[in-house]
């Protein structure tokens, strides 16, 4: 396998970071520009935050975990990626809302990983940021991640390194509430990807240096093949069938995945005759921003990104790279199709929903979409939290602006101009409440994802979110409550802008 853990921004961050240890600056957010002292994860701060989330008599959950080398029969072809306990999607985790969750981690690949739990607003030092937040954890190396689950929610973990995000390292965690009364018969974890790793030479790596390199000419797919890599079914020329001109990804993926599974050998879903399902979507994909509908069916929004809002009922939910959605369906019987589109480009995942008692034999067939994903399309920034799950606090004291730079041509992708490394650190203090102005003046969607918080959406009582997509030449507002001391990663959630440097750091200061 290609090395990547040592690749990209991970490594420049790395090397930086030591230059400036040799100064006596703080190795944490060493950017050139950083003005006050740093809550660093190992700070007391951390640990007294953390004490103050435990709960008297919440549980303890243990578990197991292992990432290393797997083979994954997409329909009878058989590639080699790497994943966690030997499947992908890894193992699902499910913990309740309050409990102490151990995981005993060991690292079986042959590039340096670590873990981030993406939703989680967890202590600093078990956020799994590498240089950042802990010591990357070499081949063959042990790691034990321990820290109190705040929030019931679909939430999902993968690495913090390089381009692994774009093989089969991930895997859903589900935070069960306990006062969270069932309003489902039924439930189904389904975790969406785009998958190129192993398929006709295919790599992350390979992709990612075609698009460096040949920037603003094509799609590009990673294969072997015409000089460049450019052969095979990657080169189509962007632009011509994009929705609304709308850039929402330049990699074009041989297959994508419902659970790691092609849609040539779609996942079921069972349920009963009459019953409701609750479906929880994930996007672990890496550059591509899904559509999802379900065949002849409505459905109702009930959260996103783990956090409840007032439901919503409408044909098709958009989710981009990390963003989770809670749906309900009540299927009429029969056996239908959970088709989740591209946006902007050509594939599609596939699941079936069955009632039990359909007679259908056969996965139902789809054409290019369902009727479905051309109604009514649900608009996160028109829901609002449940009372319970509203951001608490007055209002913004300040306004942090952040510009959301770069473009194909270059691949020179960042935050204010400046890639990761080069950042200037936004710089909160513990208890603020600040405005977020992400302004996107590129031609691309980013999904911003800021670890170890959950921001509102604008509006009265706007939906909780750790990713929001922000669509070219528009800004979204987000609030926040600085209530999670120590450093954190706010990135680009598309893996190959987050190589090239689309981060930037919320910078707890004292
Ligand atoms: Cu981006």
């Amino acid at each position: 396998m290609p090395v990547t853990g040592g690749s990209g921004w991970s490594r420049r961050r790395f090397l930086v970071a030591s230059g400036a240890s040799a100064l006596g600056v703080l190795a944490a957010g060493c950017g050139s520009d950083r003005q006050r002292e740093a809550i660093k994860a190992t700070d007391p701060a951390v640990a007294r935050r953390e004490k103050q989330r435990r709960i008297a008599g919440a549980g303890r959950k243990v578990v197991d975990l292992v990432a290393g080398s797997v083979s994954l029969d997409l329909a009878g072809r058989v590639v080699q990626t790497v994943g966690y306990g030997g499947t992908v999607p890894g193992p699902e985790i499910r913990v309740r809302a309050g409990d102490e969750l151990e995981v005993r981690f060991r690292n079986e690949l042959s590039t340096p990983t670590t873990i981030h739990w993406h939703g989680l607003a967890i202590r600093n030092d078990m956020d799994g940021v590498p240089a950042m937040t802990q010591p990357r954890i070499e081949p063959g190396k042990s790691f034990t991640y321990r820290f109190i689950v705040p929030d019931a929610g679909t939430h999902w973990f993968h690495p913090h390194m390089g381009l692994d995000l774009d093989r089969g390292l991930y895997a859903p965690i589900v935070v069960e509430s306990p006062d969270e009364s069932a309003d489902h018969d039924t439930e189904a974890i389904l975790v969406l990807d785009d998958w190129l790793d192993g398929i006709d030479g295919a790599t992350p790596e390979r992709t990612y240096r075609n698009l460096v390199d040949q920037g603003g000419m094509g799609r590009m797919n990673g294969g072997a093949g015409a000089p460049g890599g450019m052969g095979g079914m990657g080169h189509e020329m962007r632009g011509s069938v994009v929705e609304s001109m709308t850039d929402f990804g330049d990699v074009v993926y041989p297959l994508h995945l419902v659970n790691g599974r092609p849609p040539a050998d779609p996942l079921t879903v069972a349920t009963p005759a009459g019953g409701r399902v609750r479906l929880r979507l994930v996007n672990a994909g890496s550059d591509t921003v899904y559509r999802v509908a379900v065949g002849g069916q409505t459905m109702t929004v009930t959260h996103l990104d783990g956090f409840p809002i007032e439901p919503v009922e409408t044909d098709a939910v958009r989710l981009s790279m990390g963003e989770r959605v809670d749906v309900i369906v009540q299927p009429s019987s029969g056996a239908w199709p959970i088709h989740a589109v591209a946006e902007g480009k050509d594939g599609s995942a596939l699941a079936v929903l069955r009632t039990s008692d359909s007679e259908a034999t056969a996965a139902p067939n789809v054409g290019d979409r369902l009727a479905e994903h051309d109604r009514r399309l649900f608009d996160d920034t028109t829901a609002k939290a449940t009372e319970s799950a509203a951001l608490k606090g007055g209002r913004p004291s300040r306004s942090i602006k952040l510009a959301l730079t770069g473009g194909m041509m270059s691949y020179a992708w960042g935050i204010n101009g400046r890639a990761f490394g080069k950042h200037k650190p936004v710089e909160i203090e513990e208890g603020e409440r600040v405005q977020l102005v992400l302004r996107n003046e590129t031609m691309m969607v980013h999904p911003m994802h800021l670890h170890g918080h959950t921001f509102a959406l604008p509006g009265e009582r706007g939906a909780r979110k750790d990713t929001v997509l922000v669509h070219p030449g528009t800004i979204v507002s987000v609030d926040l409550l600085a209530d999670n001391p120590g450093q954190w990663m706010l990135h680009c959630h598309n893996t190959y802008h987050l190589e090239a440097g689309m981060a930037t750091e919320l910078s707890y200061v004292q």
